[in-house]
Parts: structure tokens; C-alpha cells; sequence
């Protein structure tokens, strides 16, 4: 929480630290809701019709309508954006079930709710960045598909919280979930990549993880740069034998992993990562340029 954070809700942009809602709003009561994490500099929304693709098909999923058309919402997001003092930041984009009877139906909610909030990042510091961060596999395992399609951005982020929480516990910085073949995710709220022999590799969003925007742009950047880059299968003895090893996200863009349940890999940070590093900066200052 920040002094100079801002809210869209109901229509008007408050100070963030103002904005309230209701405790009748099946997003708190249930989880019942999706979000999405995004960044903008120079006042630029880093990839918003991406964004906005993934919210519409979490809001699809879930039978959520977004109560605001596609012009409507850049309006919102762009009146946040011009009340908040500073040119970049994070912006957190909800939508509710909305307000409405005690008891888990959503047919009980009249209208589902928009919330928007920019705020100031915290980024990883140059010391994490440039050292590489250490995690463990957790015990706790991604939800299946089945159960809840993890590609939903719900707002039922518990699985993620119990697998940090063994982070936590185990005194290191993240943490990997596998799913329940015991193939590789993600972790908690970041992508996952693995370099073997100049070439990178992710598990596909079919096996858990998330189709993170950051994960897509390394994807583009690698292919830019002729690195070769797959979605495939991986298990622990890919995370263990890795020449590299980084995550990515919103938060943290690229972040280098120097252990993973003990074993150190080849190298932190690795070229492969540094290359694509320069290359995701060069390409965020292109399309954010002022
Ligand atoms: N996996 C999961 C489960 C996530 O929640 C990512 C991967 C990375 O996706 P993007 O599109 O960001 O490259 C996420 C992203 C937060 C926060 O405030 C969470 C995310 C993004 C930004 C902020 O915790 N999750």
C-alpha cells in the first residue's frame, strides 16, 4: 500500500488508500473473481491488448461479463494512469463477481465489479538480479485442469501462497510447483525457463502454467536473437542439470535462479539469460518510447 496509489471504482479515480469495497463482494467473500498484473512505463501500458486477451478469457471461463466495452476500459485504465504521479509502475486490473447475497452462487451477484489500481512497483533489487535467487521444488502441487484450469488469473491465488509459504520456510527466495504428473509449472507467480546447450525452454501452459506476457516476449526475443527456444515437457532433472536457469513475470521481468534445492547450476546470471535480458529491456523501451 502506497500514499500516491490510485483506484478506479464506481466510475472515479480516489486515492487507492480511500477506496473501499464491499464485504458482500463474492471476490472477497469467494475468490470469486480475475485479475491481471501489468506494467507501464512512460505512462505506456507494456502489451495491453494481451493483457486484455487474457482477462477476457479468464472473464469467458468463469462466465464473468466485464460490465465495460474494450474503449470503455482503456478510458478507465488511462484516467488511472493520468491521476498517478509517477511515469511507471504496476497496474492491478480486477473484476468481481460483485455484490450480493451471502452463499457461494454467483447468479446471486447483479453486476460484477471493475477495480483498477496503479501503484509503484517494488523491484528486484540489483543485488537478487545479479546474484540469481534460490528455490525449491515445493511439495504442494499446481491445480489441474480439471479442477481449476490454472490458466484462469483467478483471484484465488492459494495454491501459489502454499508453495511460498514452504519458500518461506525453507529460507529460500521461490518456489517451483510441479503438477500432478510431476512434470515442471511455474513458479508461485512467475514463469519458468531452462537452458540446455544455447537453447531455451519452457513447459507449455497445457502442463500448468500460466501464458504469462513476459514469458511470450522472452519467447519473440529469443526467436529475434536466433536463439532457439520450445515449449516442452520438463521434469526436476531439467531444472537440475540446467546450464541457466531463469524465471520471468510482471514483477521481476527476467530473474536468474542460482539454486534449486541445493543444486547449484552452471551459471548465474548465464549469457543466454543476460543476452535475453538486453534484448526484453530493448524491446519494452521500443514500444514504450515517448
Ligand atoms: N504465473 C503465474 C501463476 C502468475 O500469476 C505469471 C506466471 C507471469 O505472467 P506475466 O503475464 O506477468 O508475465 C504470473 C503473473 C502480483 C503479480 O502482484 C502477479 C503476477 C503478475 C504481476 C503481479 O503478485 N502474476
Amino acid at each position: 500500500m502506497s500514499e500516491i496509489a490510485q483506484c478506479w471504482i464506481d466510475g472515479e479515480v480516489i486515492p487507492a488508500h480511500q477506496a473501499k469495497v464491499s464485504v458482500f463482494d463474492h471476490g472477497f467473500l469467494y475468490g470469486d473473481g480475475i485479475f491481471e498484473g501489468i506494467r507501464f512505463y512512460n505512462k505506456r501500458v507494456f502489451r495491453l491488448p494481451l493483457h486484455m486477451a487474457r482477462l477476457k478469457r479468464s472473464a469467458r471461463a468463469l462466465q464473468l461479463d466485464i460490465p465495460l466495452d474494450d474503449t470503455a476500459f482503456e478510458e478507465a485504465i488511462y484516467a488511472t494512469l493520468k491521476a498517478f504521479p509517477l511515469a511507471d509502475g504496476y497496474l492491478r486490473v480486477l473484476i468481481t463477481r460483485g455484490v450480493g447475497a451471502l452463499g457461494i452462487n454467483p447468479a446471486n451477484c447483479a453486476k460484477p465489479a471493475v477495480i483498477i489500481i496503479a501503484d509503484k512497483l517494488v523491484m528486484v533489487g540489483d543485488e537478487e538480479r545479479n546474484r540469481g535467487i534460490r528455490a525449491i521444488i515445493a511439495s504442494t502441487r499446481r491445480m489441474t485442469p480439471d479442477r481449476l484450469d490454472p490458466r484462469i488469473k483467478s483471484l484465488n491465488y492459494l495454491n501459489a501462497i502454499q508453495a511460498k509459504m514452504e519458500a518461506n520456510y525453507a529460507g529460500v527466495e521461490e518456489a517451483i510447483l510441479l503438477n500432478e504428473r510431476g512434470f515442471v509449472t511455474e513458479g508461485s507467480a512467475m514463469n519458468i525457463f531452462v537452458v540446455r546447450d544455447g537453447a531455451i525452454y519452457t513447459p507449455p501452459a497445457t502442463e500448468g502454467a500460466l501464458q504469462g506476457v513476459t514469458r511470450g516476449t522472452v519467447l519473440e526475443v529469443a526467436k529475434e536473437l536466433g536463439i532457439p527456444a520450445s515449449e516442452t515437457v520438463l521434469t526436476s532433472y531439467d531444472l537440475f542439470t540446467a546450464d541457466e536457469c531463469f524465471f520471468t513475470g510482471t514483477g521481476a521481468k527476467l530473474i536468474p535462479i542460482r539454486e534449486i534445492d541445493g543444486r547449484k547450476m552452471g551459471t548465474c546470471p548465464g549469457a543466454i539469460y543476460l543476452k535475453l535480458l538486453a534484448g526484453f529491456n530493448a524491446l519494452v523501451a521500443r514500444e514504450t518510447a515517448g
